[in-house]
């Protein structure tokens, strides 16, 4: 049987329309406090809190934390500033805790940024930098995301 017209043209166009997203890597949610933070998804939720990292650049103390166990149940990112005047910092002050960003894996972040500033779309960073556990990772301006900041994280090649 042949597939209906409308359907294959929309598969071939997603094809060639990647941008070599891979999965939803994480959410990211701005938080006062990490250790409270952190007490709380594992209490309500039953989450588990795999790694903690302190990214001087970025502002931030973080955890990742697993949904459920293994990749495929996803993660959250617990993300508490450093300073007052870090990007989580400005995003508590502007809007108060909650989703502060959406991350997507991929595969060559390079390849992936360079496809979306071919379509007119602004990179935070001109070259991408230091993520969570040596992935590197850079951000498009929520203005040209619908009002949502998106993540674009490569993870490092051991992980
Ligand atoms: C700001 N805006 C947002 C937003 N932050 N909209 C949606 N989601 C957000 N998170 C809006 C803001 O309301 C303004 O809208 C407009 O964007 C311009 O804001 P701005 O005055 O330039 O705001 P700033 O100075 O707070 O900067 C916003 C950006 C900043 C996105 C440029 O937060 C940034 O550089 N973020 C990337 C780095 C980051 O988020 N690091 C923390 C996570 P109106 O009012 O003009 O309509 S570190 C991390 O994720 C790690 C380590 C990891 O995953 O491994």
């Amino acid at each position: 049987m042949t597939e209906p017209a409308s359907l294959s043209t929309s598969s071939q166009s997603v094809k060639s329309l990647s941008v070599g997203l891979q999965r939803i890597d994480h959410v990211g949610i701005a938080v006062p406090d990490l250790d409270a933070a952190i007490a709380f998804y594992e209490g309500t939720f039953g989450m588990t809190c795999a790694h903690v990292e302190t990214n001087e650049e970025q502002g931030v103390r973080e955890a990742m934390m697993q949904v459920a166990p293994g990749v495929e149940g996803g993660a959250i990112q617990l993300l508490a500033p450093l300073r007052p005047d870090s990007a989580i910092g400005k995003f508590l002050d502007r809007s108060g805790p909650g989703m502060q960003q959406l991350a997507f894996t991929v595969v060559n972040i390079d390849a992936t940024c360079a496809a979306l500033r071919e379509r007119g779309i602004r990179l935070l960073y001109e070259a991408p930098r230091r993520g969570t556990a040596n992935s590197r990772i850079n951000f498009v301006h929520p203005k040209d995301a619908g009002g949502v900041l998106v993540e674009l994280v490569q993870p490092a090649a051991d992980h």
